[in-house]
């Protein structure tokens, strides 16, 4: 019987090339996860059906959320501005593909008009309340030169009641001079007495390290 002589199908060139990048895309991140913009959503939407878990970052506008996220996850995948009210949506990173890192809008931002305020504390609400999210974590930050505002008060009141644990976060601690870090973190203790409460600079990547341990870990990634 003759051989079938047909000549084997060369490989695609594609194969032998690395994968793409795109701008929401990034294998290689100093903190050595791969992190991946998913989506941002401003209601129900399918990937809160996703069964991986979820950890919330929330605060008032300006703390550096955003900032946060990106120098935990050792990349630039969220978006930051000197600018309040840069994050509009719910915006959900999916982390070394094991949970999410969610990013929420800012509250609290005074030159926003009302009805704006209205829509993003709504927004909040509903993604604290709804029990749609189930986050596993809420990571509170807040400006250690300003502390906890009234809103933040709400917040922290709105995560016990439907029972989420909380982690606070002192951010731009680097504003702050030696002599003033111990005083205003004691102050923050005073204030919440039962919270997971540290100080931490996203610019300066002060315990940045301890953070990701922390929150990598909720996530399961080693
Ligand atoms: N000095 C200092 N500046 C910071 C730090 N973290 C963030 N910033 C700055 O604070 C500003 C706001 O940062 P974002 O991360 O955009 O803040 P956000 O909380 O996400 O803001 P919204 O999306 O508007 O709610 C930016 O100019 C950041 O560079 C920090 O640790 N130290
Ligand atoms: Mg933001």
């Amino acid at each position: 019987m003759q051989r079938n002589s047909k000549p084997k199908k060369k490989p695609s060139a594609k194969l032998l090339l690395p994968p793409k990048t795109t701008k929401h895309f990034k294998p290689q991140t100093a903190s050595g996860v791969q992190v991946k913009f998913s989506r941002g959503i401003r209601g129900t939407d399918s990937i809160l059906l996703d069964s991986k878990p979820q950890i919330a970052f929330v605060g008032r506008s300006n703390v550096g959320k955003s900032s946060t996220i990106n120098a935990i996850l050792g990349a630039v995948v969220a978006r930051t501005s000197s600018t309040p009210g840069k994050t509009q949506e719910i915006n959900f990173f999916e982390v070394g593909g094991k949970g999410y890192f969610v990013d929420l809008p800012g509250y609290g931002y005074a030159r926003m008009t009302d009805d704006a305020k209205d829509k993003i504390r709504k927004h909040i609400a509903w993604y604290i309340t709804s029990g749609e999210a189930k986050p596993k974590l809420l990571v509170l930050i807040l400006d250690a030169r300003v502390g906890a505002t009234e809103h933040d008060y709400e917040l922290v009141s709105l995560a016990r009641q439907e029972g989420h644990p909380l982690l606070i976060i002192a951010n731009k601690i680097d504003k702050l001079s030696g002599n003033d870090r111990p005083k205003v973190m004691a102050k923050l203790v005073e204030e919440f007495p039962d919270a997971d409460i540290i100080q931490f600079s996203a610019s300066k990547k002060e315990n940045v390290t301890l953070v990701r341990k922390i929150l990598f870990g909720l996530l399961g990634i080693k």
